[in-house]
């Protein structure tokens, strides 16, 4: 059965797509509108009433890196899941500080600038998200010091996780400057063709 991807390509479902690109794994790409996610029909796929969603079956799974890490793991094609438990470690490491470091300052700038009103803009919001980010991108700077990638030289689902998060820096123009090791990995990542076909999904 081919696997179901829910959510708009414009969401966090964007992050599901690319993998099922970089991987090659056929899907079915269930768009939803936004006002479609608290229907009873999509909370029995999602109790959360969020994208993405997938099904892959009779199973059924919520949040974008759990999506993504089950995916990786299913479907792994020439090290992208790597072999040992301590760089599959490192995966969810990547994943999980990724979602819980830069995630919400990345999101709280992109919906400031571009989700809403200038009445309603919070300045101070901003200023202190802006104030929350230098901190782990020096992290991730370092780690990426004199390595291509996450792991070493092969792209992995750490990357293409952690890029995804990080993808929303660049509608915001956030300065990579202090950070060239992971400005210039960023670049990689975004470059590959799987994270253009995703962002071309309809
Ligand atoms: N931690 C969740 C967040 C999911 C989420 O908040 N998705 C947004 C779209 S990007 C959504 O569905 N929002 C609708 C709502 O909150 O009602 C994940 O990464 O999957």
């Amino acid at each position: 059965m081919t696997i179901q991807i829910y959510g708009p390509t414009a969401s966090r479902a964007a992050r599901a797509l690319w993998i099922v690109h970089e991987l090659g794994i056929p899907f079915e790409h269930m768009a939803m509108e936004m006002k479609d996610l608290k229907t009873p029909e999509y909370l029995k796929i999602n109790p959360n009433g969020k994208v993405p969603a997938l099904v892959d079956g009779d199973f059924k799974l919520f949040e974008s890196m759990a999506i993504n890490l089950y995916l990786a793991k299913r479907f792994n094609k020439d090290g992208f899941w790597p072999a040992t438990p301590e760089d599959q470690a490192r995966c969810y490491q990547w994943s999980f500080w990724g979602m819980t470091e830069v995630e919400k300052p990345l999101l709280t700038i992109l919906i400031d600038m571009f989700m809403t009103a200038p009445d309603k803009r919070k300045p101070e919001a901003v200023a202190e998200a802006q104030k929350a980010l230098p901190k782990p991108l020096a992290v991730l700077n370092t780690a990426l010091e004199g390595r291509e990638y996450l792991l070493g030289p092969t792209f992995t689902v750490a990357d293409l996780n952690l890029a995804s998060i990080l993808s929303w820096s660049r509608p915001i123009k956030y300065d990579f400057k202090p950070y060239p090791n992971a400005g210039a990995w960023l670049d990689r990542c975004l470059a590959r063709s799987s994270y253009k076909a995703a962002k071309a999904t309809k």
